[in-house]
Order: structure tokens, then C-alpha cells, then sequence
């Protein structure tokens, strides 16, 4: 009698063990599909600066933006380009946080307060084309 439980005991001990090896494999299958689903936006839009330090703060500002994963300022073109989650944020949004930094944008004007307190080589022209080829 004692024989025949242990055998049973062995029999389902190494039923479970091959249960949870398959449990395993179906969660891995299912974070790879999610994962595959995040779809990123991809714009640019002109916003006016001189230097290398300007790049940073107006780069700083639009990745400060929760969603955006991705921002470059072209010093020459005084143009940005960016990459954000629509999911989570829009152009809009990123635009008024370059802004606040004391940028102008295509579409919002910089604030005043941050741009008088700007660095003197990164006061730029409010007259300065934007968006250039
Ligand atoms: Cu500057």
C-alpha cells in the first residue's frame, strides 16, 4: 500500500513541475506582444536659439514633457525634431514646455521671465527666421 503512494506522489510531483514550465512560456509570449503595440510619433517644428547651450535647454524642455522619448534641436536650422507617445502627450504640450524655457516657438511665444534670464550669448533674435533649409 505504502508503494503504491509513493508512486503517486512521484507521478504528481512531476505533473506540476511540467504545469508551471508551461505557465512560463505562455507570459513570456504575452509581454512580447504589449511591448509591440507602443507607437511613437515623429515631428519637427521651428524654434528660434543661438548655441550649443540653447540646444540643451530647449532639448531639456521638450524631453521634460512625460511621453516624449526623443528631441534634437538643429542649431543651423533652427528647427526640432521630436519623438513622443500620442498616448501620453501632444505637440501642443511640448511646444508650451520650449516655450516656458524662454524659446519661441512656431506656435508659442517664450516666456519673458526665463528668456531675460537666459545666459547673454543665448539671448537670440526675436526676429530670427525659423525652420530654415
Ligand atoms: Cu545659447
Amino acid at each position: 500500500m505504502k508503494k503504491v503512494f509513493l508512486g503517486l506522489t512521484v507521478i504528481l510531483a512531476f505533473g506540476l513541475t511540467s504545469c508551471k514550465n508551461e505557465t512560463k512560456k505562455v507570459e513570456e509570449a504575452t509581454t512580447t506582444e504589449v511591448s509591440k503595440e507602443i507607437a511613437m510619433t515623429d515631428l519637427s517644428f521651428g524654434v528660434r536659439g543661438n548655441c550649443g547651450m540653447c540646444k540643451k535647454t530647449i532639448e531639456n524642455a521638450a524631453k521634460s514633457v512625460a511621453g516624449v522619448s526623443n528631441a534634437n534641436w538643429d542649431k543651423d536650422k533652427k528647427k526640432i525634431d521630436v519623438s513622443f507617445d500620442d498616448s501620453k502627450t501632444n505637440v501642443m504640450a511640448i511646444h508650451e514646455a520650449i516655450a516656458a524655457s524662454g524659446y519661441d516657438t512656431e506656435r508659442v511665444s517664450g516666456n519673458e521671465e526665463a528668456y531675460k534670464s537666459l545666459p547673454g550669448c543665448c539671448q537670440y533674435d526675436h526676429e530670427m527666421t525659423m525652420n530654415q533649409k
